[in-house]
């Protein structure tokens, strides 16, 4: 039995899997669920048997959205005494690589949270959008910041300004997701993705993660900088010598994370 009233979890192989699982609600968010997800995550975060997370959803969508019953009446004391969105920036210190296997409705806060992940592969068929202009208000956990990060200005203010709905096709043009893929191949493809990355040595990945995510923020110069320090730390692990060896004497690694 699952620990989670709004998640369910599992691992296979090296990955970790955390499905949504509202399916009547479409997943929509409580912040419940959101809670749980972190928790899920940081937990798989410091687990050895883990190497990749994977975020998806039950039913016929990932997610449509923060729950508008929950929060159709807050005010702005409650949701500043709420803090709910401290747990979305816990998902920003999770270490290791993190793939959205997306679906269906990928809308509002479901599509936040999509944009959360490291990767993200969508089955056909999907949408994206930004609806809460519709609702009176707008995104506040992070999509108005990652959509802009990823597609630029210029289609991020047309998706969040219309709300219109964006076929995988385009969130692929302009490099919002990664992989479309058929929908009864997600996980089975998402999986495959997974254990490609999975395979490498963990203190790599997760440099390499730390370091791109620098790069997103940084000015040049700062992230070349951070990025050479990360680049002589892995010469302190046994991987860095583990992987350089076995070249040298034309064999397989073995890493083991440290
Ligand atoms: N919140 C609560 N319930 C929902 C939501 C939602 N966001 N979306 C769907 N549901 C429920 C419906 O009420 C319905 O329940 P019931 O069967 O009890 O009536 C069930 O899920 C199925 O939905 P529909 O019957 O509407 O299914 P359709 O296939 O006809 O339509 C749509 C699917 C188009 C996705 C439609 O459900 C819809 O428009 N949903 C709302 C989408 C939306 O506006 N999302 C944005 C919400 S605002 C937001 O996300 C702000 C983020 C802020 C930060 C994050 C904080 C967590």
């Amino acid at each position: 039995m699952s620990a989670f009233d709004c998640i369910d979890t599992f691992i296979t192989g090296g990955t970790a899997v955390i499905e949504l699982n509202r399916p009547r609600q479409l997943n929509a968010l409580n912040r419940k669920m959101v809670s749980e997800v972190v928790e899920a995550m940081e937990s798989f975060d410091r687990n050895k048997e883990v190497q990749v997370i994977v975020l998806t959803g039950k039913g016929h969508s990932f997610s449509a959205g923060a729950d508008i019953d929950e929060m159709a009446e807050d005010d702005p004391i409650q949701l500043e005494l709420l803090n709910q969105f401290a747990d979305w920036d816990h998902i920003s210190l999770i270490k290791k690589p993190i793939i959205g296997a997306v679906k269906g409705f990928v809308f509002g806060g479901g599509f936040e949270l999509a944009l959360c992940c490291d990767l993200l592969i969508a089955a056909s068929g999907t949408e994206f959008s930004f609806p809460e202009v519709s609702l009176g208000v707008m995104p506040g956990a992070g999509g108005t910041q990652r959509l802009t990060k990823l597609a630029g200005r210029t289609k991020a203010l047309q998706w969040l300004w219309t709300g219109e709905r964006i076929p995988a096709e385009d969130a692929l043009t302009h490099g919002v997701i990664n992989q479309i893929v058929s929908p009864e191949l997600l996980m089975e493809e998402t999986l495959k993705f997974a254990a490609k990355i999975a395979k490498q040595p963990p203190l790599s990945l997760r440099l390499i993660k730390d370091s791109v995510n620098k790069a997103v923020d940084y000015p040049l110069y700062e992230g070349m900088q951070y990025e050479r320090k990360n680049f002589y730390l892995l010469f302190a692990s046994q991987d860095q010598k583990e992987g350089m060896n076995a070249f040298v004497e034309k064999r397989k690694p073995e890493y083991k994370g440290r």
